[in-house]
């Protein structure tokens, strides 16, 4: 009895023990919107290196934006890291995130610190990549059909059915499609091209990527998404052409905010510092994730795509990425396209 209650006590301070250790040594719960893959390696890496135990949650930009703002008043996130810079800029006007100038700044990329000027500090660029679609060759081949160059090509009869690419709600991959589009076309052309396209399009995909995964495995023959996406699949043998379109195409900073009221402040501080750090930054290439990292030191592997290559628009972040604008443009879209899923 006396035996059973010493081995007790033991063990109480044991488990009393590794709980102080744990919270020595913090907690940090990651939203993450890039692909689970590259997700699930900067949690390890980031345990690995900081002993910070990371609770990670992987959903899209849109998604994530929108479980931030329902979860305003009780934060359950602390830091939201990757996904496309327009969410991550509503949230910073919308205060949704906090201000944080790591030390880190000066080892960025301009566009990168033209992001956190243009959100008030509340947001950084991580990493950017253009926008684009990929098409499967062999069902090319085999449907005996061009290949599509353009934007213009994508809304054409011989493609009905054969498009996929994602809900602007929940996907900002979509989101920076229906702002790239405005911009090149012009709001009203742009309406009018998307409902052309909702013609082709075969299915609204909830995630950004899924449609160039799709594509991969025969399931669509074209995906629109950023360029690196449908670069992966190559990566991985899938046989998929990679396209820039030729009016030109819109692109993204990817970005991480802290969240407003974040209950693990100073374990966020220390991923947004960690995740500005070049060999931080490597990790994308690890995952199969090929965007241009923003810290200048970092390498930018050399399967992604070239950007000066690329016929990109200046890209309007601050009105595109506004409260306003992506509300209104979203609404637009559900008023005025029809779509089946
Ligand atoms: O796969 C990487 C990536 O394309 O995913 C992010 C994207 O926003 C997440 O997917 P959603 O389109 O579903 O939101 C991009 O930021 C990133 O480059």
């Amino acid at each position: 009895m006396k035996l059973a209650r010493i081995a007790l006590s033991a063990l109480v301070s044991a488990a009393a023990l590794a709980a102080a250790d744990a919270s020595a040594q913090g907690r940090l719960n990651l939203y993450c919107s890039v692909q689970e893959d590259w997700c699930q390696l900067m949690q390890t890496e980031f345990e690995k290196a900081t002993g910070v135990r990371v609770a990670m949650t992987r959903k899209s930009s849109g998604e994530t934006y929108a479980q931030i703002k329902a979860e305003k008043d009780n934060p359950r996130g602390d830091i939201w890291w990757g996904g496309t810079g327009d969410p991550h800029l509503q949230a910073a006007e919308e205060n949704l995130t906090a201000a944080y100038e790591s030390p880190r700044m000066g080892e960025m990329q301009d566009w990168a610190v033209q992001q956190w000027k243009t959100g008030r500090q509340r947001t950084v660029g991580i990493y950017a990549g253009a926008l684009g679609f990929g098409f499967n060759t062999e069902l090319l081949a085999k449907k005996s059909l061009p290949e599509p160059k353009c934007w213009a090509d994508l809304v054409k009869p011989e493609y009905k059915g054969e498009v996929q690419v994602a809900n602007p709600h929940s996907s900002g991959t979509s989101y920076t499609m229906v702002a790239s589009l405005v911009q090149i076309l012009g709001e009203n052309g742009a309406f009018d091209y998307l409902r052309k396209l909702n013609v082709n399009v075969n299915q609204y995909t909830k995630s950004g990527a899924a449609p160039i995964v799709a594509a991969g495995r025969g399931e669509t023959l074209v995906g629109i998404v950023f360029m690196h996406d449908a670069i992966t699949q190559a990566v991985r043998n899938f046989p998929i052409k990679t396209v820039a379109p030729c009016e030109g195409t819109g692109y993204e900073i990817g970005s991480m905010s802290i969240i407003a009221g974040a209950r693990n402040m100073e374990s966020a501080r220390r991923f947004y510092d960690w995740a500005l750090t070049a060999d931080a930054q490597a990790l994308g290439a690890k995952a199969q994730s090929y965007q241009v990292p923003s810290n200048r030191n970092a390498p930018t592997p050399p399967q992604a795509p070239r950007l000066s290559d690329v016929k990109l628009i200046n890209y309007d972040f601050q009105k595109f990425g506004s409260s306003d604008e992506r509300k209104r443009l979203l609404t637009r879209f559900d008023a005025e396209i029809k779509i089946s899923n």
